[in-house]
């Protein structure tokens, strides 16, 4: 029996052990499924892999990190990551190849019991599932799918030392993920063919490498901390426009968007195909430099929804047109289910009350972390805690104060359990619907992964970062049943 059980090795899971262990408590363990540690910079080895958000502000508040560019690539990441493991002798807690098949809570025991595949089963008090919610790939049914005699594969399990040279290669979507493999792939296939459903609207991307010097001075506290401060405050602006003022996007924000599509692509049939026809921000902006250049090139074909996937054969693609198109590689940029796929496991609470019950309509939580039958039980980057302007670790630490102050509450009051009132998880769930109504995510016009199926937006939280944070720090003991 353990205190608390962390499920993942990710930036989540990171940031609560690093709570924990200031706070003394180190009876703790970390779950991994995989064969290593550290989460999605780990596993979304892609060509071209970057982080989106500045790099001094992605990164973990309990110590400055001399990252050597503005936007950090894969491997720094993954860097950075083993570093902080080092570092904090997180290695310790960490126990590989624990893939989490269910998890009960024990209401007799006060504690969780977890089942482990091939595993013996684990019990804790205190359960915080930190998988992230962009783990659960998605590869969608066009029709003959499995009779394709090539190589194919999600962004998300690039495999190791694959060579795409020389080959006819189909990348299908065209968000984030494959916005980063195109440029970095085009060069080296001999065809590529992109499969665009929906246009995505691009911005320039500032990136830079740091001297040696801005490098050493990113180690100091004294100048890491009011740069990410300054970054932090710069990006926090937008909420502005994303939340209050969605019809000030239309204007402002796709000015820069549609001079980079003028400027980069100066075919007018290629350019209509680029561009949106919702409001920018409704779908996570891309941001690229490369990307147009890449579409231009002579060895790429460029397939919008007027001829897109009709259906997949063993020697390629059919469109919709019913052009056949003979490939050896299919990439799916597909993206991942963010709703089913935010927990992948059964998660049973008191009186057998599922978590998907609950979820049935649309996942819900107290300050996105905390739900009312489930005690004991926290969601790192939970329902509605996306944040499309910032940095998501912002929101991690949010969640960790909300949690460690849980934990410490159940000591305070000599309790073993705690959860968050049915009437304060309603009242904290409508408040973020009733928030969200005026949002680009909700009425910018758009499909996106930040909505359910019934189009609620479950993955964002509709305010400033700071509004979250505060909420989560001012902890309110009268929202919640100890036990
Ligand atoms: O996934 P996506 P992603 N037929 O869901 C298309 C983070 N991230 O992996 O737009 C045809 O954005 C789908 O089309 P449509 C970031 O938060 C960050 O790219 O639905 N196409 C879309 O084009 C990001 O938002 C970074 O019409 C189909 C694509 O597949 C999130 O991860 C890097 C289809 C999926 O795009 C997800 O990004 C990478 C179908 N049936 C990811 N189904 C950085 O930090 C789906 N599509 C830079």
């Amino acid at each position: 029996m353990h205190q608390i059980i962390i499920i993942g090795t990710g930036f989540g899971a990171q940031a609560i052990a690093l709570a924990l262990i200031k706070q003394n408590i180190t009876d703790f363990v970390m779950l991994e499924r995989r064969s290593f540690a550290g989460g999605t910079w780990k596993q979304n080895r892609y060509p071209g892999a970057a982080v989106d958000v500045q790099s001094p502000l992605y990164s973990l508040s309990a110590t400055p990190y001399p990252w050597t560019r503005m936007f950090a690539k894969q491997a720094e990441l993954a860097k950075y990551t083993d570093d902080m493991f080092d570092r904090f002798n997180l290695w310790a807690y960490i126990k590989l190849n624990h893939n989490v098949i269910r998890s009960v809570w024990d209401e007799e025991a006060q504690s969780w019991q977890v089942d482990i595949a091939d595993q013996p089963s684990l019990k804790a008090q205190f359960l915080i599932n930190a998988t992230g919610p962009l783990s659960t790939p998605v590869i969608p049914n066009f029709i003959g799918k499995e009779r394709f005699r090539g190589t194919h594969f999600h962004t998300n399990d690039w495999p190791a030392d694959f060579s795409l040279h020389n080959k006819k290669v189909a990348i299908i979507g065209s968000g984030a993920s494959a916005t980063q493999v195109i440029p970095a792939i085009v060069d080296q296939v001999k065809h590529l063919h992109v499969f665009q459903r929906t246009p995505h609207w691009v911005i320039s991307r500032p990136d830079m490498k740091f001297p040696k010097w801005v490098q050493r001075l990113l180690n100091k506290k004294w100048f890491y901390f009011p740069l990410r401060a300054a970054i932090y405050w710069a990006l926090e602006t937008r909420v502005i426009a994303f939340k209050y003022f969605p019809g000030i996007l239309r204007f402002v924000g796709e000015w820069p968007a549609q001079r980079l599509l003028k400027k980069q692509v100066s075919d007018p049939k290629l350019r209509a195909a680029l561009t949106p026809d919702y409001t920018i921000g409704c779908k996570r902006i891309i941001m690229s430099d490369t990307l147009y250049p890449a579409l231009t090139k002579a060895n790429v074909s460029f397939h919008d929804k007027t001829d897109g996937i009709g259906e997949i054969t063993a020697n390629g693609v059919t469109t919709s047109q019913g052009e056949s198109i003979d490939l050896d590689v299919i990439v799916y940029a597909t993206g991942f289910d963010a709703t089913d796929g935010l927990i992948s496991y059964p998660v049973t609470g008191i009186d057998q009350q599922t978590l998907s019950d609950f979820w049935h309509d649309y996942p819900r939580a107290y300050l996105g972390t905390s739900v009312p039958f489930c005690p004991n039980f926290f969601i790192m980057t939970g329902p509605n805690t996306g944040i499309g302007h910032t940095s998501a670790i912002v929101v991690i630490e949010s969640q960790v104060e909300y949690i460690m102050q849980a934990i410490k509450a159940v000591r305070d009051q000599k309790c073993q359990s705690i959860a968050p009132t049915v009437e304060a998880e309603a009242s904290y769930t409508n408040f973020v619907h009733s928030e969200m109504e005026n949002t680009v995510w909700h009425k910018g016009g758009c499909n996106s992964w930040y909505k359910s199926a019934s189009g609620k937006v479950i993955a964002m939280f509709p305010g400033f970062s700071f509004t979250f944070r505060k909420l989560c720090k001012k902890f309110k003991l009268g929202d919640h049943t100890l036990v």
